[in-house]
């Protein structure tokens, strides 16, 4: 636990509140009673703000999704699962496409197409390079952030760039897998010296949207909104309903195939969950 004074206490948790089943996790505001300089009883959580699952981390304001255009190989289905669930708990979302030194063309055009006029800023950057570093600072500094992504994507080497004195390890991409090992193996919130915080985590590559609800999905998709207004019914859910505008905006390029596509899946497979319940 850190206090806002920045003493950092070693806490442990009082015996009512482990069973009452809150288990503290990164990013909770909580109560102390200290005991000596260094040690203190944990005594409650504060209620969550906001609360993402995986990674897993409480309060934090903005999810910066990490991508690569290639090592590891992009998944755009990854890409927008996280922004749902960013959407879903009303977290900002930036996405970041780091090792722009590795990108053979055009999918910098293609991101800043799709997620751009998703509404989504999009940052392109190069950690082995040093290529846009401030740019990515200037949106975490004063806030709370999460960087997510796939393993190996770059996301403690951005960091390390952002701020050299973190020395976050970083790993290898395996030559087999093409895929990072797994480097940063848990969460952790770190200060940030132009203010805020930012927390690194571990890569994956599964993400399941198990607390979405389906009927929520269309709102998660924002670039959906304007459109929406005018489809015939109300509650379409943009999949063969007769006179839907998501569905024409995606036939005249105005909504992007790919975004749409994923949409589809997470419906299907939210509906799925939904009947197993
Ligand atoms: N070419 C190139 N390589 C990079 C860049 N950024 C990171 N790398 C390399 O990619 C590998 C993985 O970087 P990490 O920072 O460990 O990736 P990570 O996203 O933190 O991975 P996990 O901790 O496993 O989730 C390392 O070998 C880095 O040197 C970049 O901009 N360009
Ligand atoms: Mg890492
Ligand atoms: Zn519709």
């Amino acid at each position: 636990m850190r206090s806002e004074d920045g003493t950092v206490y070693r806490c442990s948790a009082r015996g009512r509140f482990k069973m009452k089943g809150t288990a503290p996790m990164v990013g909770d505001r909580v109560s102390v009673t200290v005991l000596t300089p260094s040690e203190g009883v944990l005594e409650g959580v504060d209620e969550r703000r906001t609360l993402l699952k995986r990674p897993p981390i409480a309060n934090v304001d903005q999810v910066v999704v990490v991508c690569a255009p290639q090592e590891p190989p992009m998944s755009l289905q990854l890409l927008d699962r996280l922004l749902v669930l960013a959407e879903s708990q009303f977290l900002e979302a930036v996405i970041c496409m780091n090792k722009e030194d590795l990108s053979l063309g055009g999918e910098d055009v293609m991101m800043a197409e799709v997620y751009g006029s998703a509404g989504y800023p999009v940052i392109f950057t190069s950690a082995l390079l040093g290529h846009n570093i401030e740019q990515l600072k200037e949106k975490l500094c004063s806030r709370i952030s999460v960087l997510a992504g796939q393993s190996g994507v770059g996301k403690s080497s951005l960091l390390n760039q952002v701020q050299p004195g973190l020395s976050l390890r970083t790993g290898e991409i395996s030559d087999k897998l093409k895929r990072g090992r797994h480097t940063t193996r848990h969460v952790e919130l770190l200060i940030l010296e132009c203010g805020g915080f930012v927390a690194d985590t571990p890569g994956f590559s599964q993400l399941e949207l198990s607390d979405v609800a389906s009927n929520e999905l269309p709102h998660f998709f924002p670039e959906f909104k304007d459109h929406a207004l005018y489809c015939r019914f109300k509650s379409c859910m943009h999949r063969g309903e007769p006179d839907c505008a998501v569905k024409e905006a995606v036939d005249t390029g105005k909504i992007a195939a790919s975004r749409y596509e994923n949409y589809l899946t997470f419906l299907e497979e939210t509906r799925a969950q939904e009947r197993s319940y």
